[in-house]
């Protein structure tokens, strides 16, 4: 297929509630939109990328000015097929959320042409995913206590609570205790303790915690295999993982016995799989994480969720826990799970009125 113009659009969608991580308090998700205009259709992809570089170094508007000024100009003369994205940016560093979403748009294109959805192309064998919500650090153990009663309620089959030091042993310990040993609870510190605190986060082993994601430093798998050494929870890494070869380096160094897989963190669906395949070979579990995306993005993460190796509950949560409006068509949680998309490419569409209303910023640039 042959690019004729891509339209870079950013929204703005508040979320139904405040989500406090180590990292900050979200109220609004502002995310940037990728539409390929190409000779074999249309096709989109959402860019993971964050308003501020907190989670990893890329932010929005970086990710809108890479793919308009370096990495457009390189796809703009080929004949594209999706996994072609990769290698013609290859003389590019870094950027992988800006690359995932151009490959991404690319791929959505092309298996709409193609008849064929992005759960079928990636080998996905599942047509529902059991999923999981991400609960933010709250003001009080009440409003937790509150805040995960309600989840359970709708149904999800796993909680995950974000933790940071001050916010650790006392909420999971009252979660644990107020919903019994039934919950499948795991924490994310989004990389807020240091290796001092190896002692301190030993303790959360009294907790039955089926994975504590990513303590430390993204750089540092010294620490992740030090604590994994003295620890019955399996760790987990998040932001460590940014490709198949970090992927490995962490397994075979025992920083981690479970992967989260993020599409944008590591370049894309495509190496998303390659990551998958990896650790199913060494036995290592992986799951789905998310960025508070919109249904476009969630759509994509529930074909790849879909994936034989994904036998974690995902970070994939029903629309209502996001957005009061979304820009596609909501997601319902049915018995802890999402459906897979099953139409062709991401299977869903923005809606034109939806987009509209959260639409801040279009750009379009010709090929
Ligand atoms: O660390 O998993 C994370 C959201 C933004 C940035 C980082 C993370 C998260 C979440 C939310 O935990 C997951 C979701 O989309 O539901
Ligand atoms: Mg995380």
């Amino acid at each position: 297929m042959k690019l004729d113009a891509v339209e870079l659009r950013e929204v703005a969608l508040p979320l139904v509630s405040p989500f406090r991580t180590s990292l900050g308090t979200q109220t609004v998700r502002t995310a940037l939109l990728v539409r390929v205009l190409s000779d074999e259709g249309e096709g989109w992809g959402e860019c993971a990328a964050e308003d501020e570089p907190t989670y990893c170094p890329e932010y929005l508007a970086g990710a809108a000015d890479v793919i308009k000024r370096f990495m457009l100009p390189a796809l703009a003369p080929l004949d594209l097929e999706p996994a072609a994205v990769g290698p013609a940016l290859r003389h590019l560093r870094g950027h992988p959320m800006a690359r995932a979403a151009v490959e991404t748009a690319v791929l959505d294109c092309w298996l709409r042409a193609r008849r064929t959805s992005l759960a079928a192309h990636l080998g996905g064998v599942r047509r529902r995913v059991r999923v999981g919500v991400s609960v933010g650090i709250t003001e009080t153990v009440d409003a937790l206590l509150d805040t995960v009663d309600r989840h359970l309620t709708a149904g999800y089959a796993r909680i995950k609570l974000k933790i940071e030091p001050g916010w650790d042993l006392e909420p999971v310990r009252a979660v644990r205790e107020t919903f019994g040993a039934g919950v499948m609870l795991t924490v994310d510190a989004n990389t807020a303790y240091q290796p001092g605190d190896l002692r301190h986060l030993a303790k959360l082993d009294a907790y039955g915690l089926a994975l504590v994601e990513q303590p430390f430093a993204p750089d540092d798998l010294h620490a992740h295999a030090a604590l994994a050494a003295r620890m019955d929870t399996p760790v987990c890494l998040d932001e460590s993982i940014t490709s198949a070869r970090d992927a490995a380096e962490a397994i075979s160094r025992g920083a981690c016995s479970i992967i989260n897989i993020k599409p944008g963190r590591v370049g894309g669906y495509l190496e998303a799989r390659r990551i998958h395949d990896l650790a199913q070979a060494n036995g290592v579990p992986v799951w789905c994480g998310g960025m508070l995306e919109t249904g476009l993005g969630r759509a994509a993460n529930l074909a790849l969720a879909s994936l034989p190796g994904f036998t974690l509950p995902g970070d994939i949560s029903a629309t209502e826990r996001y957005y009061h409006r979304d820009i596609t068509r909501p997601f319902v949680l049915d018995g802890g799970e999402l459906p897979v998309p099953v139409e062709p490419g991401l299977g869903v569409l923005p809606e034109e009125a939806d987009l509209q209303a959260c639409t801040t910023a279009v750009e379009t640039v010709s090929c």
